[in-house]
């Protein structure tokens, strides 16, 4: 018979990204890169791979399907790393979800949003967020994966 293993799996990272993104590299390179989401998803699971963790990527157009992502991450995620795009500047809907949430969560912004338009400046976000990376473009990504890595190192 098979033995038992007592080694528990770290659940995955989830990677979530408000609208718009799914456009990236097409328009406004010089806020947001060349970069496109799938070119992000693979450096994310690559990087994540590289600290033996394992990510679930999504993006949605739809503030409830946002809360929805949340709502499985509470269960089946080991931290969240949120980029609410537009939805950062307006959802308490998104900010509650993620002050539900009892695992780190690192909120990302491609650009620096206080060196832009007034209305960029804040972050509903922000206020339920473990950390904050910003104007690192793609990078910040990858950043937030090794922040989280390290802040699980640090539970285990
Ligand atoms: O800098 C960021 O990552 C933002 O979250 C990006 C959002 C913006 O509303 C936030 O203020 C800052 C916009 C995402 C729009 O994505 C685009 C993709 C391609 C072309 C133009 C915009």
């Amino acid at each position: 018979m098979a033995k038992k293993s007592n080694q528990s799996k770290t659940l995955p990272i989830y990677i979530l990204n408000g609208p718009n993104l799914n456009l990236l590299g097409q328009r406004e390179p010089e806020v947001y890169g060349y970069t496109t989401l799938p070119q992000i998803e693979k450096m994310c699971a690559e990087q994540a791979a590289a600290h033996g963790l394992s990510i679930v990527f999504r993006q949605s157009n739809r503030e409830g399907e946002i809360v929805d992502h949340l709502q499985e991450a509470r269960t089946s995620g080991a931290a969240v790393i949120i980029n609410p795009a537009g939805y950062g500047h307006t959802s308490i809907a998104i900010l509650d979800s993620i002050q539900m949430l009892k695992i780190p969560v690192i909120e990302v912004h491609l650009s620096n949003i206080h060196r832009r338009e007034p209305y960029r400046n804040h972050s509903y976000v922000s206020k339920g967020a473990t950390g904050i990376i910003m104007g690192l473009g793609a990078q910040g990504y990858l950043r937030a994966i090794d922040a989280v890595a390290e802040n699980l190192k640090v539970k285990k």
